[in-house]
């Protein structure tokens, strides 16, 4: 059944203050405090507030006459191996650069409220973890760990990314073993998901009660259809964004705002008299 879903202020609005901020529908935080089974599942929106540009964000200095959709595919890094690895070594900077936001830090605290608790995240950065989050699940690999694009084995790469040129360019490691170039370790278009994670993300999804689904565009499959998978499921489902996005239709419940204020009060006011599990 569809419930009427409402909304948060978002702090792009000029009467913003947080001392006035709505308190949450209360149907919600009855329902995560019954909850027993939540999947939390992310996207690029839970690390826009660390400063990490999402996804369909334009981007900005050297690379801003480049498509984030153009890179991220086996083709360009095939056509000039140099641009592709240079633009995520540039990523890996800022990700080492940026610290986890109030945003990651609810959801680790969330996840001690509730008996099963899993983490479903289509980003490709570490912030989850290192706000506290563990076991997560990457749909869409990691920054951190590329592999040899042949033998697939995986690379050891230094902690502090290298200084690129001014151009933003630079070769791709070769691996040791065969000499093929190493890759990112992250999903292109195109690319099949990891099994594992994609099959542990859909038995999730299957045996929730609560699907919290914070900062994605739902416009990317297959992640985007682990929202239908709950919703068949019978699960209550609950959006946090500040903007319209692909599974509006599918939510019980729509959260508008960003993350970063939205979440730290939802756990704050479904668990305010209740101790940490
Ligand atoms: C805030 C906020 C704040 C801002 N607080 N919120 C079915 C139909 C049509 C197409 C397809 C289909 N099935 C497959 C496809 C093709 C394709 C696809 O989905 N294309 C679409 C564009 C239509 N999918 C694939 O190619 C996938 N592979 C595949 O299907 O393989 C099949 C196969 C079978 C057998 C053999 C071989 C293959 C792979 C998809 C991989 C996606 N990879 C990327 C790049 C990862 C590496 C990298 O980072 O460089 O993953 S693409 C990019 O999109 C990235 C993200 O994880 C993903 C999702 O984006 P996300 O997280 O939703 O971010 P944004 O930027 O879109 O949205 C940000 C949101 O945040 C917005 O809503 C804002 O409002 C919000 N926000 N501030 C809260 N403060
Ligand atoms: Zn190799």
């Amino acid at each position: 059944m569809k419930v009427l879903s409402r909304s948060v202020r978002t702090r792009y609005d000029p009467d913003w203050n947080p001392l006035q901020m709505t308190p949450i529908d209360p149907r919600i935080v009855q329902v995560l405090r019954a909850a027993t089974r939540v999947v939390v599942f992310t996207g690029a929106g839970v690390s826009a507030e660390s400063g990490i540009p999402t996804f369909r964000d334009k981007q900005t200095g050297l690379w801003e006459k480049f498509d984030a959709a153009e890179l991220a595919t086996p083709y360009a890094f095939e056509r000039d191996p140099a641009l592709v690895w240079g633009w995520y070594e540039w990523r890996r900077a800022a990700v080492q650069n940026a610290k986890p936001n109030p945003a990651h830090h609810a959801i680790a605290t969330l996840a001690n409220h509730v008996p099963q608790f899993a983490l479903v995240t289509q980003n490709v950065d570490d912030l989850h973890e290192r706000a506290g989050s563990r076991d997560v699940v990457h749909l869409h690999g990691e920054l951190c760990r590329p592999h040899c694009e042949n033998c697939r084995r995986p690379y050891a790469i230094p902690e502090i990314p290298p200084q690129s040129s001014q151009a933003g360019r630079i070769n791709p490691p070769r691996c040791e073993f065969c000499g093929a170039k190493i890759r990112p370790g992250v999903v292109w278009f195109g690319e099949r998901l990891p099994e594992q994670q994609w099959l542990a993300a859909r038995d999730a999804a299957k045996h929730c009660d609560v699907f919290l689904c914070v900062g994605t565009s739902s416009l990317v499959q297959p992640a985007a259809s682990l929202t239908d998978i709950a919703v068949n499921a019978g699960a209550t489902t609950i959006q946090v964004n500040p903007n319209p996005t692909g599974a509006d239709g599918s939510m019980t419940f729509t959260l508008r705002g960003p993350a970063g204020t939205v979440l730290p009060q939802l756990v704050a006011e479904t668990w305010a008299a209740v101790n940490v599990r």
